[in-house]
């Protein structure tokens, strides 16, 4: 058959490696131009031209893949004479699914051997790098990656992208072997995706602005967006549209609807969710009030059953985000019914409130077959279950002491994946409040905190997650320049060993990838002259 000829064919040829041991005085072998750095990368030295790719399989369960990556290859490689062709075959003894075998020969087809279809697809990911300029090196590429979650967060409530920036960020993702998108639905500022059974949520929740009746948010003030009606959400068949586009690129979607604070849009569509209050509730920490929902009204228990479960049936995605973060305890401090409520069940602090919120809704996600996942502070207030799982994002200690905690943890800290944080110079924009944040830092980092954690601990930690919260970010163009090539690193954090990171090593291959990112038409921040850190 097709794949043991061309295996032979492959072994006939026979690539002479310069990878060579330490005893050896050979030549040091060719640095891979990748990024994410392959785990095994050998080449000696030949080039092929390839100007294009013709993807092949015999396999069922590739097919669809070879359908999307056969499109990606078309877009991306513009040219017809030196079409490579390659065949993609799964193998059941790779060592995890996302695993691949490519095998590039200084003649006749290329070869991808993947765990998965998944596998497969991040092996063409990988030949398309490697081909981009017109010629591939000849090479034997074996990979795998060291996490199973390399996620990315995009918050549309702050300010809404829309649906092409969206799809143009899930390529730009997957061409990095990215695989979870963290969707930030809903904020105080806005309210992104069409609930049948609350249809105020996007006919008021959506919008800003003259003509509506919601505050303008204070970053947009003096901005020309405000000067007109603006904001806006995405459809249930949109929301369709995204979650099989994404799921073709081998990324699973997963939903943040952010509750029981950061909850003004839900407040302003439908104002009875709030506590009736008989005293002064303060502001947020971003000085917003009237933004928390009630947890001890029956009827908001019955609404977020109703969202979630609309939501659940939309998202494929296991669990589902509820936020959970920053929620101003005055609101319920100064509540005549939770005052009452604490005191007829015992509870000494209102985070015991939060945490009585977080076990409601696990039920409520259970009942439609989803897990729970939060900000870190819905570890605040008592114990959740086993399964939920926390994302962390204050500080790495709170992901240390989720995985301590045995949740299973998603590692997003500030201080080296927020990239709404400013780049260095005198002309970026951005928060601070944790640190300068550019590349090198959203690199030079160990998500596994081996020296704190035990080696059961660190087996909670599912892998690392950058976030780009949208304040100061006002559109798609603003945003590909925070994203990129920040998230590159992200990318190769998540992706490489551990033991293979080096800074001085991707930041030369970062320079040369810039053209890869020209030919996926990012706006990636470039610090003058041409540096990229
Ligand atoms: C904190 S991170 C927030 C967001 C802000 C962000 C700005 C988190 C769970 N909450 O609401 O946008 O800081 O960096």
């Amino acid at each position: 058959n097709i794949t043991t000829s061309i295996l032979t064919a492959v072994m006939a040829i026979g690539l002479s490696s310069t990878m060579v041991s330490a005893e050896t005085s050979q030549p040091e072998p060719l640095p891979s131009p990748l990024i994410p750095l392959p785990e095994k990368y050998e080449t000696d030295g030949q080039t092929r031209r390839v100007d294009h790719l013709q993807l092949l399989s015999e396999e069922a369960p590739l097919q669809t893949t070879v359908k999307t990556c056969q499109a990606l290859a078309n877009s991306l490689l513009k040219g017809k004479q030196h079409a490579l062709p390659v065949t993609l075959v799964i193998r059941a003894d790779l060592k995890h699914p996302e695993a691949y075998h490519l095998t590039i020969p200084s003649s006749g087809s290329a070869l991808i051997e993947a765990g998965s279809p998944a596998g497969a697809f991040y092996g063409v990911q990988t030949l398309l790098q490697l081909s981009r300029n017109g010629s591939s090196p000849c090479a034997r590429i074996e990979d795998a990656p060291r996490f199973n979650w390399r996620g990315l967060m995009l918050d549309e409530a702050r300010h809404f992208m829309g649906k092409d920036y969206v799809k143009h960020l899930l390529r730009t993702m997957a061409a990095h072997k990215m695989n979870r998108f963290h969707w930030h639905l809903t904020d105080d500022q806005g309210w992104r995706i069409e609930i049948k059974k609350y249809p105020y949520l996007t006919k008021t929740g959506a919008w800003r602005g003259p003509g509506t009746n919601a505050p303008v948010p204070k970053w947009d003030k003096d901005t020309p967006l405000a000067k007109k009606k603006y904001g806006g959400f995405y459809t249930q068949e949109d929301i369709k549209e995204i979650v099989a586009y994404a799921s073709s690129l081998h990324i699973e979607i997963m939903p943040e609807i952010d509750v029981p604070g950061h909850a003004m849009a839900i407040a302003i569509a439908y104002p009875q969710v709030l506590p009736k209050q008989d005293g002064q509730t303060g502001k947020d920490v971003h000085g917003l009030k009237g933004n928390v929902l009630s947890v001890v009204d029956e009827k908001n228990y019955v609404m977020l059953n109703d969202i979630f479960g609309e939501i659940a049936a939309l998202f494929p995605s296991p669990y589902i985000h509820v936020g959970g973060d920053e929620v101003n305890v005055n609101a319920w401090k100064a509540s005549p019914e939770h005052r009452k409520y604490m005191e007829k069940h015992g509870m000494k602090h209102p985070s015991q409130l939060q945490n009585m919120f977080m076990l409601r809704l696990e039920k409520i996600l259970k009942s439609h077959g989803k897990t729970l996942m939060g900000w870190n502070e819905i570890m605040h207030g008592g114990k959740l279950s086993n399964d939920t799982g926390v994302m962390a994002w204050i500080s790495i200690g709170a992901g240390i002491n989720a995985a301590k905690h045995g949740y299973p943890t998603v590692m997003a800290v500030g201080p080296h994946n927020y990239f709404d944080m400013k780049y260095p110079g005198h002309s970026e924009t951005g928060h601070w409040w944790a640190g300068i944040v550019d590349t090198q830092r959203a690199y030079s980092w160990n998500p596994l905190f081996e020296d704190q954690l035990k080696p059961e601990q660190q087996k909670n930690i599912l892998g690392v997650h950058c976030a780009l919260w949208t304040e100061f970010v006002p559109d798609p163009e603003n945003a590909d320049y925070k994203l990129w090539p920040r998230a590159c690193a992200t990318a190769e954090v998540g992706w490489t060993q551990q033991n293979q990171r080096e800074w001085t090593s991707f930041s030369g291959r970062l320079n040369q990838h810039l053209d890869y990112l020209d030919a996926l038409k990012v706006g990636y921040r470039v610090k003058p002259p041409q540096a990229v850190i």
